[in-house]
């Protein structure tokens, strides 16, 4: 998996996760990687199952935070979304609590071509992440697409970073496709404004049903839209016309504005995840 320049130094960094579920961080010397733990090297104490590493500005400082969703037991009964900052190279804990009322819901263990992974994008333009993922009941097995709503928090329960993901439980459009199997954001309208893609299964059926989701989100916000080129050519370029629009990880986009209280804010984005 790559990573992008997880020392903000813009040379796009490699992070690996191994088969013995152990992390390794690669940082790019001028084209030459060499090996430096500055990221938990183990995954969290009491890990069952670990899903996909995500790499995203949870705080909005600017930095990349190593974000990790993980199961206590096989059945993901006790499910966790982890973080890792930079300057701290232990885990601590963003999300545990999945009960909604009465009813307890959970992460859903990976499968082939589905793994168990958080599809990060700022659909509400505040400067910071949110996540969409899918939940199964603990009880009745349902699975249901959740959105997770970055917001900030205090008290002593809340993770050193200050923010936490709210989880919203009453989103109907989401809650009425039954057995969701994977969603995540997509601007449909190219307008800035994320929308949201829903992938479920019929009972019985093979193939996904695809499910759009118009994100009606209002607000006196801006955006900005970079595309990077990657530039990458065979030596058989047809005309010599360079590619448009190859897939490239890695890019790293970082940037400061100010908002209308005159306070700085940092934001940065990574394509290392977001498709
Ligand atoms: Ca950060
Ligand atoms: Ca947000
Ligand atoms: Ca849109």
């Amino acid at each position: 998996m790559l990573s992008s320049s997880s020392k903000s130094d813009w040379p796009t960094d490699l992070f690996l996760t191994t088969d013995n579920n152990q992390f390794e961080t690669w940082i790019n010397k001028q084209g030459n990687f060499s090996r430096e733990d500055i990221l938990p090297t183990e995954v969290p104490r009491k890990s069952v199952i670990v899903g996909q590493s995500s790499f995203v500005d949870i705080d909005g400082d600017g930095h990349q935070d190593h974000l990790l969703p993980v199961c206590l037991d096989e059945a993901c009964l006790n499910s966790v979304i982890y973080l890792a900052g930079q300057r701290n190279k232990e885990w601590v804990t963003l999300l545990s609590d999945f009960q909604q009322g009465e009813t307890k819901w959970g992460l859903v263990p990976g499968a082939p071509g589905l793994p168990l992974a958080l599809h990060l994008g700022d659909y509400n333009l505040d400067g910071f992440p949110d996540a969409l993922v899918i939940l199964r009941n603990s009880s009745s097995r349902a699975q249901r697409a959740f959105l997770l709503e970055n917001v900030p928090c205090s008290g002593s329960s809340c993770p050193s970073v200050g923010r936490t993901f709210r989880v919203h439980w009453d989103q109907s459009d989401m809650g009425s496709i039954p057995q969701a199997a994977l969603a995540t954001f997509y601007d449909i309208y190219e307008d800035g404004i994320l929308d949201m893609l829903v992938l479920s299964r019929a009972e019985g059926k093979a193939d996904f049903i695809i499910h759009a989701l118009k994100n009606n989100f209002e607000a006196d916000a801006y955006f900005v839209k970079v595309i990077v080129l990657s530039g990458l050519c065979s030596s058989d370029c047809p005309q010599k016309v360079t590619p448009f629009g190859v897939n490239q990880p890695g890019p790293y986009v970082m940037y400061t504005t100010v908002d209308s209280n005159g306070n700085l804010k940092n934001a940065s984005v990574s394509w290392a995840d977001s498709v």
